[in-house]
């Protein structure tokens, strides 16, 4: 049986057969914003995002999550990053219902739902592959969901959900898309760190970026989410596809604003 979420297989068992899930720089982690540490120099560079429109996009329901691939070059800068980083997918982590679904957690309140952009060192490395376990290797952008108005943005991906409903089905849709859409007004405030693939195989390759400020889907559009399915027949649907809060450890959360 592959990894997954299920009492059977679920993220206390990933460590058996992928060993990095027992280190001690693992994600998601609890942002406590009592202990967070304001950081100038984050302030004083703010991230910068050049994201290109694609022409066309390829989204996939892997078993585990609905997913993006990105062909053009977008790019992401700054913060605590040094050098590029190239994006690469987009995927969500979701819950049953909206009081619950996000991977991260802020002073221990969870959102419905978690959209996690996932950025590899080009600056450094020539492929995601090459940097997927390397310590300066990935940078995340976390934006926590929560339910509410319906988001223009991403409407086509929900459009998408309904020819990839089964594991496994792909669909490419002949249709411009602009990722940045996806991101929130506000990207000066944010939390970072260092951590890891909040799934297997768990390398703690990520600089983990995370916004204060949280975006809203509608109440349809979490729904997609949920009624994906998790095999490639009818019946369990792909829920509470997210990781709890792992130890913090010896890290420290810096924050770009006060
Ligand atoms: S996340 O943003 O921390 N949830 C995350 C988790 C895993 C990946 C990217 C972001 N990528 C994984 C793929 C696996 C692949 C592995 C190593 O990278 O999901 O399919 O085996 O390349
Ligand atoms: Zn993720």
């Amino acid at each position: 049986m592959s990894w997954g979420y299920k009492n059977t297989n679920g993220p206390h068992t990933w460590a058996v057969i992928y060993p990095d899930a027992a280190g001690q720089a693992q994600s998601p982690i609890d942002i406590d914003t009592t202990e967070t540490i304001f950081e100038s120099d984050l302030a004083a560079t703010p991230m910068s995002v050049n994201y290109k429109p694609e022409d066309r996009f390829t989204a996939s329901n892997t078993g585990a999550s609905f997913k993006v691939n990105i062909n053009n070059v977008s790019e992401l800068r700054g913060g605590p990053l040094n050098g590029c980083y190239r994006l690469e997918q987009f995927h969500l982590h979701w819950g049953s219902c909206d009081d619950h679904g996000s991977e991260h957690t802020i002073d221990g309140k969870t959102y419905a739902a978690e959209l996690h952009l996932v950025h590899w060192n080009c600056s450094k490395y020539s492929s995601f592959s090459e940097a997927v376990a390397e310590p300066d290797g990935l940078a995340v952008l976390g934006i926590m969901i929560q339910s509410g108005a319906e988001h223009e943005g991403f409407k086509d991906m929900v459009d998408t959900t309904r020819n990839v409903r089964k594991r496994g089905q792909t669909c490419q849709v002949l249709k411009s898309f602009n990722p940045t859409v996806l991101l929130p007004d506000n990207m000066n405030d944010f939390w970072t760190y260092h951590g890891s693939l909040t799934t297997p195989p768990c390398y703690e390759s990520v600089q983990w970026i995370v916004f204060k400020q949280a975006v809203q889907y509608s109440p349809n559009q979490l729904q997609a989410l949920r009624s994906l399915l998790n095999a490639d027949t009818d019946g369990e649907c792909i829920i509470d596809n997210y990781r709890p809060p792992m130890p913090i450890g010896n890290r420290k959360i810096r924050a770009s604003f006060k």
